[in-house]
């Protein structure tokens, strides 16, 4: 496994869609009591019907500390890896490395810069730097070699592409000052374009309301398949969502992809806003520098954070009357998967949900020298 120093465009690499076929799934085990309530045993119990039920569709890894390795082995299903790695938190699909693959099939990692989505202006804790080391040890165990992308701050959770060229992202993100304040937009497509092998960013305007990531487009949207988009969306004009929605849609409207598409848009009801209850509050340890978890903040909760698996869905659940039409929009879009539903409120209360932790490997077809 080996670090390179061309660029994926270069070497005629691209992000596949994550609705593409997988090698498997990556997950970190949560353990921080600062972000986690009740040292985090609530939270593990959800990782654990998480990663069961990505099991069902494709092989799960789940990385985890030295201090908390035989407890995630015993409380795991046998058929999920575990393998020992440091971090500083549970968020793959921040950390973990974006794979890209070519057309004979070789995959290989990207490592993005890692500043816990905000570094010293708005970041959500410090400090990142096992965080930061996380993709290039998942690359080391998977035997890919890697593309570093020095300098440049990504979080896999603010990006989504179609696998045929279009990426979708944020405003609010990307051009927030605390990721690459150095650069222009047009400076951020062209490392867009390098390092994922996009040629067209769609910029929607901000995420979900209240969004500790400074607004991540996977909490927001998603693609179902190139052309076909999912929406998070809310009839209450009266919610700060409505308005951000709103914009989105109209931008979306307007735009064509990357093969010159029209924009299919389904829109998926936000459950009710869910705050952070007292006892839940009082339940997180209270460290400077990290986060508060105060009684009374409301959520980014959203249906669209969900995973796709070769095959399923996993999505959560918020115990709200629209989770059963969260589920009938999902098998509208996705009529040939599996749909799996799992309690998800003890991994919104970390700030995020089932698509950020969770990272997809692509599907490989072995290179001529084994490594692929
Ligand atoms: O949404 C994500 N991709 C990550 C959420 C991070 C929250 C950290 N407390």
């Amino acid at each position: 496994m080996k670090k390179l120093s061309s660029t994926p465009k270069k070497d005629g690499f691209r992000m596949p869609g994550e609705f593409e076929a997988h090698e498997g799934c990556w997950m970190l085990w949560p353990e921080r009591t600062d972000n986690w309530r009740l040292g985090a045993k609530p939270a593990q119990a959800a990782f654990v019907k998480v990663a069961e039920a990505i099991a069902e569709f494709e092989p799960v890894t789940m990385g985890v500390s030295a201090r908390q390795y035989d407890n995630a082995v015993n409380h795991l299903p046998d058929c999920v890896r575990v393998v020992e790695m440091s971090n500083d938190d549970s968020w793959v699909r921040d950390t973990g490395a974006t794979f890209v693959t070519n057309d004979d099939g070789v995959v290989r990692g990207v490592d993005w810069e890692f500043n816990a989505w905000g570094g010293l202006v708005d970041g959500l804790y410090f400090p990142w730097d096992q965080d930061d080391r996380v993709a290039q040890k998942i690359c080391g165990v998977e035997r890919k070699d890697f593309y570093k992308a020095d300098g440049f701050v990504l979080e896999g959770g603010s990006i989504h592409v179609d696998g045929e060229g279009t990426l979708y992202t944020t405003e609010e993100c990307l051009l927030s000052e605390s990721r690459n304040p150095h650069l222009s937009k047009q400076e951020i497509e062209e490392k867009l374009g390098e390092y994922l092998g996009i040629e067209k960013v769609i910029w929607l305007k901000r995420g979900i309301y209240n969004d500790e990531t400074n607004g991540h487009v996977d909490n927001i949207m998603c693609v179902v398949k190139p052309g076909t988009i999912m929406l998070a969306w809310t009839e209450d004009k009266n919610d700060p969502q409505y308005e951000i929605s709103m914009e989105n849609l109209k931008l979306l409207e307007n735009e064509t992809d990357a093969k010159g598409r029209k924009l299919e848009i389904i829109k998926m009801m936000l459950p009710k806003p869910i705050l952070i209850s007292k006892d839940e509050s009082g339940g997180v340890d209270m460290v400077d520098g990290t986060l508060p978890r105060d009684e009374g903040d409301r959520l980014a909760a959203s249906y669209i954070n969900f995973y796709i698996a070769n095959g399923g869905i996993v999505y959560p659940l918020f115990n709200d009357p629209n989770d059963t039409l969260a589920e009938e929009t999902l098998r509208r879009a996705f009529p040939d998967r599996k749909l799996i539903g799992i309690e998800a409120r003890e991994i919104l209360l970390g700030g995020g949900n089932i698509h950020c932790i969770t990272q997809q490997q692509p599907a490989s077809k072995l290179s001529g020298d084994g490594t692929n």
